[in-house]
């Protein structure tokens, strides 16, 4: 069958149009189409005539369009909503925006008091006549296109004869559109879920995005958060990204060659990234929905937590042990266990006396180290309870459909949920943490169960008279009272999106979707906003108790919450398979802006296992947030109990520790232009189709590759290693030499190895390993230099690298005369030339803290230097050269203020 689609161009509101517009007429009769529809999915009935352009403006940069509903019909999902507004434009030259929504009547959508975002119409004319898109629409049935103008790809497409019929759906509780997506691309996103098939997506599945309590231990269910982008990289190496704006419940299928949103409330809000590179996606994504948090220096250290830990005494022990087995330890945690009667901001008198909890807290601080804690939202019903007392008198509780507060039942009890949009909730919520933070220093917060989490379920729930509730033995099962009646239409809407696959209706152990917000906000609306708004008054609750950078770990997030917050990926088990899951999620959570990521190091739930937990804490040292964390019933699993973990350990987390300031650097890289800190290969690489494919192994910024194993029995890895040369990071001794083109190969691992290499052309900032990251940040520096090295031969080359330092807590990260530095390092060589040099800025801050450059290994060489020259001048140094592998030579005793620029040259 063809389709004939004659394509009328037509220029709208004459040629200064800084976009094309056209309008294509298409000549596909209706029995065409639905012929076409049933070839698709084989689903005959049409959910809604569908929309007609009724009237269109170009107003100054942008579009306006108004969509009448072509037949209204209500056969499935309720009557199309008759008149729609659409407005197109850009918000900046590489973001474009296209927004539907009801005419008549303003409808739910991300507030833009969580979620500020630049409207569009900013772009001068100047600026966008270069613009990277342009906007196409067919008039009836109404769809729209979205191309890339420099090579006419089209990127997003619902016009497409290869969707269904029903172009574009708009009803009251039900929204759907299609795009077409070309068999050859590969899509990421749509979290949050554990995905067995792998981080790149694969047609078949349909991703369900509603944010639940459910273990990441699960596989292909949606978890904690709801993250409604995608990232689409195409086989000619362009990749843009998409972001569906909305936060209600939505199901997205793809299929071959078809993506569809199903979408059951909100708006049509789309913002096209243009990229073209996987980093400039991340840079205009993170521009709209807020840049990365700064995170402490603190936070990159190695952190121990245990859901279980019995006293205080219990948590000393392990505090201690880690020092007496020279294991690097930074944080540690308290989960629940610190609590009274798990009731926030408080300590349990008989395991936790506040005051032995604060000799503790100030005995690790003097050892540099950190205590972070849990919280969870629900506040426990309890008349007494001077949280509660404070809730009620601001009035932030949400409420249920009778406009009771609502009651649900976490850990405590009974319990409210404080509504973070409520404008009273930043005043409750800070002066909780406040002065509890008076009581007991702690340096950062941990928000658990903000999907939210209830184990209950009901409309509208109440406290039983005749028992006690919780049963201390099932405190987990319900014991209110609850009620279905009074069910509404946000209780149970006339879509079902396939939440757990089907098994979990929406209010399924969470706040009634009939609740309300402030305002009278539905939570049928904002459920999967509440993660992300108590992070937004969490991190500006500890800006102010600390004044310092904060430091929050959220369970649940949506999209914008990595301005906030850092990220766990929950519950994982302690299986192989969850070991190797941990890189997809933590390179998901890199993609939506929330770049501080880890997975539970050794599983949290289940029993782990010497094998099992030392492959673990090698990959875990690499993720971008390492802590070991397990389940209360499991085997405890600290990294001293087993001496093949210790040792793994120790060199593992040596090596991290060692990269702390190239790590940081990392951290200063995102919070500025939103580049992940942990990266899937084809972030840099794409000489090879099957690169879009790899999660086995990730990068850390563009240049060190962890291959980790990932399998029992197993002491080696079949790893990709993209075009050039890559070195061994932990001796410099591995040389892996591809030329112009990647290839697998096998490399050793034996049990207490991991496999990191740097690649040729980049330079990385290093000090000396340490147990606490305060004490490593005190050691002198090492610059390690790669060159290239084709073929075994010494090549012509060159290489760079970067550096940020500051105080590692000041609220503001940022390059701020007198308060940090930053320094960038080139090096090159010719035939026997070679030079180094930094260039720096704002030196002050490096000089007052006395850093010092010590000493450069270079890679991609083993030819003794003749003359070392520093800043022009002979200088005394040593050399040794490694002569086993031949290829890495260490120069030391430089002495180099790191806050001064330097040069250094050499022949040889
Ligand atoms: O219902 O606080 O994901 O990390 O140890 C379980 C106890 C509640 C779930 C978190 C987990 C934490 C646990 N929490």
């Amino acid at each position: 069958m063809s389709l004939v689609m004659p394509k009328v161009s037509k220029r709208v509101a004459g040629t200064s149009s800084v976009y094309q517009i056209e309008a294509w007429r298409s000549s596909w009769s209706p029995s065409l189409v639905s012929i076409a529809e049933e070839e698709n999915d084989g689903a005959a009935e049409s959910i809604s005539g569908g929309y007609k352009v009724t009237s269109i403006s170009h107003q100054g940069k942008s579009v306006e369009a108004v969509l009448q509903a072509i037949s209204p019909s209500s056969s499935t999902f309720g009557p199309d909503i008759p008149l729609l507004q659409l407005h197109a434009g850009y918000v900046s030259k590489d973001i474009f925006h296209v927004h539907i929504t009801d005419k008549a009547e303003p409808r739910w959508e991300v507030p833009d008091t969580l979620l500020p975002r630049q409207h569009t119409q900013h772009l001068s004319l100047a600026q966008s006549t270069s613009s990277e898109f342009s906007f196409s629409y067919t008039e009836s049935p109404f769809g729209f296109s979205i191309t890339r103008t420099s090579t006419g790809e089209v990127l997003f497409n619902s016009t497409s004869p290869s969707s269904n019929l029903d172009s574009l759906v708009f009803k009251d509780q039900y929204l759907e559109i299609s795009t077409s997506v070309p068999v050859t691309s590969s899509l990421y996103g749509f979290g949050e879920s554990t995905l067995p098939a792998g981080f790149k997506l694969v047609p078949g599945n349909k991703y369900t995005l509603w944010a639940e309590d459910v273990g990441s231990v699960n596989p292909n269910i949606n978890l904690y958060a709801s993250l409604p982008f995608y990232m689409d990289a195409r086989s000619n190496g362009n990749v843009h990204g998409v972001l569906l704006l909305n936060s209600n419940g939505m199901d997205v299928l793809y299929e071959a060659e078809l993506l569809t949103y199903k979408v059951i409330g909100g708006v049509l809000d789309f913002y096209f990234f243009a990229g073209p590179s996987p980093l400039s996606v991340m840079e205009q994504f993170t521009k709209l929905i807020g840049r990365p948090a700064p995170m402490p220096y603190w936070s990159l250290g190695f952190h121990q937590c245990r859901y279980g830990y019995k006293n205080i005494t219990d948590v000393e022990t392990v505090v201690a042990t880690y020092k007496a087995k020279n294991i690097p330890l930074d944080v540690m945690w308290n989960d629940i266990d610190y609590m009274d009667v798990y009731k926030d901001f408080t300590f349990d008198p008989i395991n936790y006396p506040v005051d032995q909890v604060k000799v503790f807290v100030d005995k690790l601080h003097a050892d540099g180290q950190k205590y972070v804690i849990i919280i969870d939202p629900g506040i426990k019903y309890e008349a007494n309870y001077s949280t509660y007392q404070h809730g009620i008198e601001k009035d932030v509780f949400i409420k249920d459909v009778n406009g009771d507060n609502y009651l649900g039942q976490v850990w405590p009890g009974p319990v409210h949920f404080p509504d973070f949009l409520h404008p009273n909730a930043d005043s409750f919520w800070t002066k909780e943490i406040n002065d509890f933070h008076d009581i007991v220093p702690f340096d950062g917060l941990w928000i658990d169960m903000n999907e939210a989490s209830n184990f209950c379920t009901g409309i509208s729930c109440t406290l039983p008279t005749d028992s006690s509730c919780p049963n201390l033995e099932e405190q987990t099962t319900c014991c209110l009272v609850c009620s279905d009646a009074n069910m509404t239409q946000w209780d149970d809407p006339p879509y079902k999106i396939n939440s757990s696959n089907g098994e979990r209706p929406l209010g399924n152990k969470t706040i009634a979707t009939s609740a309300t917000h402030f305002g009278g906000i539905l939570e049928y609306d904002a459920h999967n906003l509440y993660g992300f708004s108590e992070a937004i008054v969490t991190n500006r609750a500890l800006r102010r108790s600390l004044k310092k950078r904060p430091f929050v770990l959220s369970r649940s997030t949506f999209i914008g919450s990595g301005a906030y917050t850092a990220h766990w990926t929950g519950d994982n088990g302690a299986t192989w398979n969850d070991l190797a899951y941990s890189i997809v999620g933590v390179l998901n959570s890199g993609l939506v802006g929330i770049p501080m990521v880890g997975a539970d190091i050794c599983g949290f739930s289940g029993d782990t296992w010497e094998e099992l937990c030392n492959r673990w804490i090698q990959v875990g040292a690499f993720y971008p947030f390492a802590r070991d964390h397990s389940e209360k019933n499991s085997k405890r699993q600290e990294l001293y109990l087993w001496d093949s973990v210790t040792d793994s350990a120790k060199k593992a987390l040596s090596l991290r520790y060692r990269l702390l300031p190239f790590l940081y650097t990392l951290v200063f890289e995102a919070h500025k232009t939103g580049a992940p800190m942990a990266r899937p290969l084809f972030f840099h690489f794409n000489e090879d189709p099957s690169i879009y494919a790899i999660d086995k192994q990730f990068l850390l910024g563009q240049s060190v590759l962890v291959s980790p194993v990932l399998t029992p029995n197993t002491t080696e890895v079949k790893a990709y290693f993209p075009a050039g040369t890559w070195y061994n990071l932990f001796d410099y001794s591995q040389l892996i030499s591809n030329g112009d083109k990647g290839s697998y190969h096998t490399v050793a691992a034996p049990m207490d190895t991991i496999n990191v290499h740097v690649h040729e052309g980049s330079i990385l900032p290093l000090q000396e390993a340490a147990l606490t990251t305060v004490a490593a940040r005190k050691t002198p520096f090492t610059l390690v230099i790669a060159f290239s090295m084709k073929q075994g031969g010494e090549d012509a080359g060159k290489a760079e690298g970067a550096l940020f330092l500051d105080n590692g807590e000041d609220v503001v990260m940022g390059l701020e005369s007198g308060k940090s530095t930053f320094v960038k390092f080139n090096a090159r060589r010719n035939e026997r030339n070679y030079g180094v040099e930094s260039v720096v800025k704002e030196g002050s801050f490096a000089l007052k803290n006395g850093w010092v450059l010590q000493k450069i290994v270079v890679l991609g060489t083993s030819s003794v230097p003749r003359r070392l020259l520093v800043n022009g001048r002979e200088a005394v140094h040593t050399v040794q050269v490694n002569k086993a592998s031949r290829v890495s030579l260490v120069i030391s005793g430089l002495g180099l203020a790191i806050g001064r620029p330097f040069t250094l040259h050499w022949t040889v």
